[in-house]
């Protein structure tokens, strides 16, 4: 079966983790892969009549900043899930920095990326002291992205969520699949 392989990046406590058990919670068919120091579960999608298989990767950011094997985490990665933090501005400053990162070290040049502005919950809190990022920033990068990638058919996209609420967080995971797939059959 084809099968891709998805990473969850981005800066650390910006919620990859909560985002990748809530996604994979919503999963009805899907299968532990034993790592000690990742998370791995595999997931399937339909796509034109085609059943794909892709490994999703839960990794803090600690491992993937300073353990001694931090760059094969990236080998043969066909897309990936940057997470950032809308009430942490150099949480999406640094969105460059891992997308950067991902290119370089996955051995397959440029990839489908969805970029995950997280914890709309506390765009409306009081208690949070920082202003939240303005979801335009984030859209212009995409849209800048998209532009430089759209010759090797690859469609970046840009979602707002809660990974606590957990609300339409299904549809970010099909985005990527669809993205991935599309990408790949194109390559061919
Ligand atoms: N308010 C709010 N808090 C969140 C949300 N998502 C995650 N958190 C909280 O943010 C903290 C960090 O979340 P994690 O999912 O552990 O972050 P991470 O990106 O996996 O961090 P590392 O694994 O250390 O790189 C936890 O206390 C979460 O409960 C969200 O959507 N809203
Ligand atoms: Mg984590």
């Amino acid at each position: 079966m084809l099968t891709f392989k998805i990473l969850f990046i981005g800066d650390n406590s910006v919620g990859k983790t909560t985002l990748f058990k809530k996604i994979v919670q919503n999963e009805k068919n899907k299968e532990k892969v034993p790592s000690l120091k990742a998370e791995i579960v595999k997931v399937f999608r339909t796509i034109q009549g085609e059943e794909v298989a892709f490994d999703l990767y839960d990794l803090p950011a600690r491992e993937l900043l300073s353990s001694p094997q931090r760059t094969k985490w990236y080998l043969g990665a066909d897309g990936a899930f940057i997470v950032f933090d809308i009430t942490k501005a150099e949480t999406f400053r640094r969105v460059t920095f891992w997308l950067e990162q991902l290119i370089n070290y996955n051995r397959k040049g440029k990839i489908p990326i969805v970029l995950v502005g997280n914890k709309i919950d506390l765009r409306n809190n009081p208690n949070v002291r920082n202003r939240t990022l303005n979801p335009i920033d984030a859209q212009a990068f995409c849209l800048r992205l998209n532009r430089t990638s759209a010759r090797e058919n690859i469609n970046n996209e840009f979602f707002e969520v809660s990974a606590i609420s957990g609300k339409g967080l299904t549809q970010l995971l099909d985005a990527l699949t669809k993205n991935i797939y599309k990408h790949h059959k194109a390559k061919k």
